[in-house]
C-alpha cells in the first residue's frame, strides 16, 4: 500500500503536515517542476531559480533522511507541464492507495486539488497547513464575529495565542501592544546599513540558473548574482545574521528609503519564509529571544513580530475569506493600463526608478517602496488594480497570490472598498521627501505643486482626492485632507487637476505580454 505525497514548491518544510505520521517505506514523495507554474504569470527569473534550487535541495535532504522521492524535472521529456498531469503520471507509476497533500497557498491550485479524488478515483486527504499560526477556519470564525476586520485586534489575539512578548500575567511586554509611535523615523546621514547575508550559488543552483537563463530568457529581472538562501540551514543562518546586525534598528527605520540602499534594516527573509525554509513561529521567536537577551530594543522586536504574526497571518486569513471575488475587485473603478516604466525603470521620478531597479536586480523591494512608492503611484494614477496585482505577482521572489493579492488589492490599491484598510494609503511628494533622500537628487522639484517641473505625486494626490470625494469625503480619517482641499481657491484646485491630467497624458502604457502571455 503506497501513499503518494505531492509537496508543492512553497511547501519545502521538513515539518510539513503531509509527512507526519506516515511510514517512510510505503510513502512516495512527489516534487514537480512544471511549466504551468512557471508561466501562469511570467515570474521574475530569480524567483524560478529560487524555487527550483530549493526544491532540488529539499529532495536531496529528504532522500538523505530515508524518504523515497520521485522528482520531476522541468526538462524531463515526459513532463506534462501541470500539477494534475504529473500527479496522474505518478499515480500510474506508483499505484498508490491514497494521496496526501497539504492545502495549497493559492485558490487556483486548491481548485485543481479538489478535482483529484474524482479524477483518480482515490482518497485525497487535504491537510491543514499548520505552519501558519492561524488556521483558515479560525480566521473565518474571528472575522464572522466582527463587523470590521481590524488587524490590530487580530494581532493581539496572535500575541496571546503564541505567548510572544507577553508577561506571565498575560499583558503585553512593556505595557503597550503596538510601539509604532516609536518607529518610522526618517533616515539620518551617517547611518551604517548592514549587508544581508548573500549565498554564492552551489552546483545545484548553478544548474538551475543555466536552465532558467535558457528557458525563461524573456522573463523580467536579473538572474546573475543570485544570492538567496536555498536550504533551511542557509535560511537559519540568514535569520541569525539579521537578528544580530539589522533587527536592533528595524523598528526605528522601518519606513525609511535611501538611494542605492536596497535592504536598509529589513530582513530579506520573505523569499525563504514563503517557501517554507523557515517557519513564521521560528522567525518571530528569534526576535523575541533577542529581546529577552537584551540585544534588541522592544520597539524593534515588537515591530518585527507584528509583521510576521500580525500582518502576514492576517492577509492570509483575508485571502481565503474574500476569494475568489476579491481578485476582480475594483472599488475605485480604475481603468488605466500599467505604465511601461514599471517594467523598464525608464522614468525620471527617482523614487520610482530606484524601486523598479531594486525590483529588477533583486526580485525585492522593501515594504515602503512597495506601498508608498509603487503602489501609491499606481493608485493615484488610477491604474487598473488587476494590472497592478499581476505586476506584483511577477516581480517579487516572495510573491504568492495568498500574500500578494491582499496587499495589492486591499492594502495598496484600496480596490476592495476598505475591507482590509479603513483609509487608502495615499501620499504626496512631501511624504516621500520626509522618509527618503530621493527628492534632493530627483529631476522633479518636490516643493513645486504644479507644472512640468513639479513632483508629479503632488498634483496626482489632490487629483485623486478630488476624483474620489464622494467615497472618502466623509471618512473621518481623511477629514483634514478634505478640509485643506476645500479651503483651496477654485483656480488652485483647477491648476492641480490640470497638472495631474497633463502628467498622466505622458504615461506610456506597458507593452502586452510582460506579466501574462507569450508576447
Ligand atoms: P521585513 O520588512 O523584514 O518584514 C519581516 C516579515 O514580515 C516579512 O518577511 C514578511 O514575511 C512579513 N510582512 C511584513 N509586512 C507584511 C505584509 N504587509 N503582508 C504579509 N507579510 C508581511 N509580502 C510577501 O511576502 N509577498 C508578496 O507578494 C508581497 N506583496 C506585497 C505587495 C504590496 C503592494 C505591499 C504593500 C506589500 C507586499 N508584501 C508582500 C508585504 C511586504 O512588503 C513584504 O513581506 C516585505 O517587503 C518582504 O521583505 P522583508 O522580508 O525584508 O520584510
Ligand atoms: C512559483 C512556482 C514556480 C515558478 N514553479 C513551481 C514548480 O515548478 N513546481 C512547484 O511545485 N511549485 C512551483 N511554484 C510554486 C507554486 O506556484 C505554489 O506552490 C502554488 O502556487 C501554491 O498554491
Ligand atoms: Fe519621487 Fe517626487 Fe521626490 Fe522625485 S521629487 S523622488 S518624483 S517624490
Amino acid at each position: 500500500m503506497t501513499i503518494l505525497v505531492p509537496i508543492l514548491g512553497d511547501q519545502l518544510s521538513h515539518t510539513i503536515a503531509s509527512l507526519h505520521g506516515v511510514p517512510k517505506d510505503g510513502t512516495v514523495v512527489l516534487l514537480m517542476e512544471v511549466a504551468d507554474e512557471t508561466t501562469y504569470v511570467r515570474h521574475h527569473k530569480r524567483k524560478i531559480a529560487l524555487i527550483f534550487s530549493a526544491m532540488r535541495h529539499f529532495a536531496d535532504e529528504l532522500r538523505a533522511a530515508g524518504w523515497s522521492v520521485d522528482y520531476i524535472r522541468l526538462d524531463d521529456p515526459a513532463n506534462s507541464g501541470s500539477f494534475s498531469g504529473e500527479v496522474a503520471r505518478a499515480v500510474d507509476r506508483h499505484r498508490p492507495s491514497a494521496i496526501r497533500v497539504v492545502e495549497p497557498g493559492e485558490w487556483r491550485v486548491r481548485t485543481m486539488i479538489d478535482g483529484w479524488a474524482e479524477r483518480f478515483g482515490l482518497r485525497v486527504d487535504v491537510l491543514i497547513d499548520d505552519r501558519f499560526i492561524c488556521g483558515i477556519l479560525e480566521f473565518q470564525t474571528w472575522a464572522q464575529a466582527r463587523s470590521e476586520l481590524v488587524m490590530e485586534y487580530f494581532y493581539r489575539e496572535m500575541r496571546r495565542k503564541t505567548g510572544l512578548l507577553m508577561t506571565p500575567d498575560d499583558k503585553p511586554e512593556g505595557g503597550r501592544w503596538n510601539l509604532d509611535k516609536d518607529n518610522r523615523a526618517p533616515p539620518k546621514r551617517g547611518l551604517n546599513y548592514p549587508e544581508p547575508m548573500h549565498f554564492a550559488p552551489d552546483e545545484t543552483t548553478q544548474a538551475v540558473m543555466a536552465l532558467v537563463a535558457d528557458r525563461f530568457a524573456e522573463h523580467f529581472g536579473r538572474l546573475e548574482q543570485f544570492a538567496l538562501p536555498v536550504t533551511a540551514a542557509q535560511a537559519r543562518e540568514a535569520l541569525a545574521h539579521f537578528v544580530k546586525t539589522a533587527l536592533p534598528d528595524f523598528g526605528t527605520y522601518q519606513d525609511a528609503m535611501v538611494t542605492g540602499q536596497d535592504w536598509l534594516y529589513h530582513s530579506w527573509l520573505s523569499p525563504a519564509l514563503n517557501i517554507g525554509l523557515l517557519t513564521p513561529l521560528e522567525v518571530a521567536q528569534a526576535a523575541a529571544d533577542a529581546y529577552a537577551a537584551g540585544s534588541v530594543p522592544l520597539n524593534a522586536a515588537e515591530g518585527f513580530i507584528r509583521q510576521i504574526i500580525g500582518w502576514r497571518e492576517y492577509v492570509r486569513g483575508y485571502y481565503w475569506l474574500e476569494m475568489p471575488d476579491v481578485a476582480a475587485a475594483n472599488a475605485l473603478e480604475a481603468t488605466r493600463p500599467l505604465p511601461d516604466f514599471y517594467w523598464t525603470g525608464d522614468t525620471q521620478m527617482l523614487c520610482l526608478a530606484e524601486a523598479v531597479r531594486n525590483t529588477r536586480d533583486n526580485a525585492y523591494a522593501h515594504h515602503i517602496q512597495r506601498l508608498m512608492v509603487l503602489g501609491n503611484f499606481a493608485m493615484l494614477a488610477g491604474v487598473r488594480p488587476q494590472d497592478v496585482a499581476d505586476w506584483f505577482l511577477v516581480v517579487y521572489a516572495d510573491a504568492y497570490e495568498w500574500v500578494e493579492l491582499p496587499n495589492v488589492i486591499g492594502m495598496s490599491q484600496h480596490a476592495d472598498g476598505g475591507r482590509l484598510a479603513t483609509k487608502p494609503y495615499a501620499g504626496g511628494g512631501a511624504y516621500i521627501d520626509r522618509m527618503s533622500d530621493h527628492c534632493g537628487k530627483c529631476r522633479y522639484d518636490v516643493k513645486k505643486k504644479v507644472g512640468p517641473d513639479a513632483c508629479p505625486f503632488n498634483a496626482l494626490y489632490w487629483d485623486f482626492l478630488a476624483r474620489h470625494e464622494r467615497l472618502f469625503g466623509r471618512n473621518h480619517r481623511m477629514a483634514n485632507m478634505y478640509a485643506t482641499w476645500n479651503r483651496m481657491k477654485p483656480e488652485v484646485r483647477d491648476a492641480y487637476r490640470a497638472s495631474a491630467q497633463a502628467f498622466l497624458a505622458t504615461l506610456v502604457p506597458a507593452a502586452k505580454g510582460w506579466a501574462r502571455g507569450s508576447g
